[in-house]
C-alpha cells in the first residue's frame, strides 16, 4: 500500500485541514504531510496540483485525491474499519453522519464572525450578531444531544472518539480563541477535545509556525 498524502494548510488558520488531518490520524495509518501556506500568490495553483477543486484538505491515495473532508472521512472509514471511525450503532451513526453533515454545510455566521486562530486567545466579546447566537446556542445544543443519547461509553458527542469529533473539533478550538461563554455540558466536551492526544498535537504544531498572515491574526471588528 502505498502511504498516503494529506495535503494541508497552516494548522493555525486551516479549520478544513484540522478535520481531514485528524480523520486521517485516527486511523493509525502512517502518512506524509504536504504543507501549503493560505494566502500566496501561488497556493491556488499548488493545491491545484492535487486537486480540481483548489481546497485543502486533500488526501492522496497512490493514484487517487479525494478532496472535501466528509469524502476524506467515509474514505478512511471504509478503508479502515477496524479503527471504527463512526459509531458502531446504526442510530448513533446516522445521527453522527447528520451532525457532521450539518457541520459541513452550515454555520456561516459562526465561520465569518470567528476564524480560526488556534493559537490565540482573545478576550471574550458580547455576541451581539443574533445569527451568531444562534450559530452557537445549535451547536451546544446539538452536542448535548448526541451526549445525552448516545455518549455514555466516554467524553466524546458519541461516547467513544469518531468523526463527528474531528468534525466539530476546530468548532471547540474557535469557542476557545472567541472565549465563547458556555454551558457545562459544552465546557465538559471543550475540555477533552482538548485533552485529545491528536488535537494537543495539532495545537502544538500550529503554535510551533512561524508565518504569520495578517488577516488571520486580528479579530474581526
Ligand atoms: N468543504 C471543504 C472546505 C475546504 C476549504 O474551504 N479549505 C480552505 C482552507 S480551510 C482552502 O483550501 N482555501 C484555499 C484558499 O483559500 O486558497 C472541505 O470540507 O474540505
Amino acid at each position: 500500500m502505498a502511504k498516503f498524502v494529506l495535503v494541508i494548510a497552516n494548522k493555525a488558520y486551516s479549520s478544513w485541514s484540522m478535520r481531514g488531518w485528524l480523520a486521517l490520524k485516527a486511523t493509525g495509518a502512517p502518512f506524509d504531510e504536504v504543507v501549503i501556506p493560505l494566502d500566496r500568490p501561488e497556493t491556488r495553483e499548488r493545491i491545484l496540483r492535487y486537486s480540481p477543486a483548489a481546497k485543502v484538505p486533500v488526501l492522496v491515495d497512490g493514484d487517487v485525491s479525494i478532496w472535501e473532508s466528509l469524502a476524506i472521512g467515509e474514505y478512511l472509514a471504509e478503508r479502515f474499519p477496524a479503527a471504527h471511525l463512526w459509531p458502531e450503532d446504526a442510530k448513533a451513526r446516522a445521527l453522527a453522519r447528520a451532525v457532521s453533515a450539518e457541520m459541513h454545510a452550515g454555520f456561516m455566521s459562526l465561520r465569518r464572525a470567528m476564524p480560526m486562530n488556534c493559537r490565540v486567545s482573545y478576550p471574550p466579546r458580547p455576541i451581539k450578531d443574533p445569527e451568531l447566537a444562534a450559530d452557537i446556542a445549535r451547536i451546544e445544543a446539538l452536542w448535548a444531544d448526541c451526549r445525552a443519547r448516545f455518549g455514555a461509553g466516554g467524553p466524546y458527542l458519541f461516547g467513544r472518539y469518531s468523526l463527528a469529533d474531528a468534525m466539530f473539533a476546530p468548532v471547540v478550538t474557535r469557542f476557545t480563541t472567541y472565549q465563547v461563554p458556555v454551558g457545562a455540558g459544552t465546557a465538559a466536551y471543550m475540555k477533552a477535545i482538548h485533552a485529545h492526544p491528536h488535537v494537543a498535537e495539532w495545537l502544538a504544531e500550529a503554535r510551533a509556525e512561524t508565518e504569520r498572515i495578517e488577516k488571520y491574526e486580528a479579530p474581526p471588528p
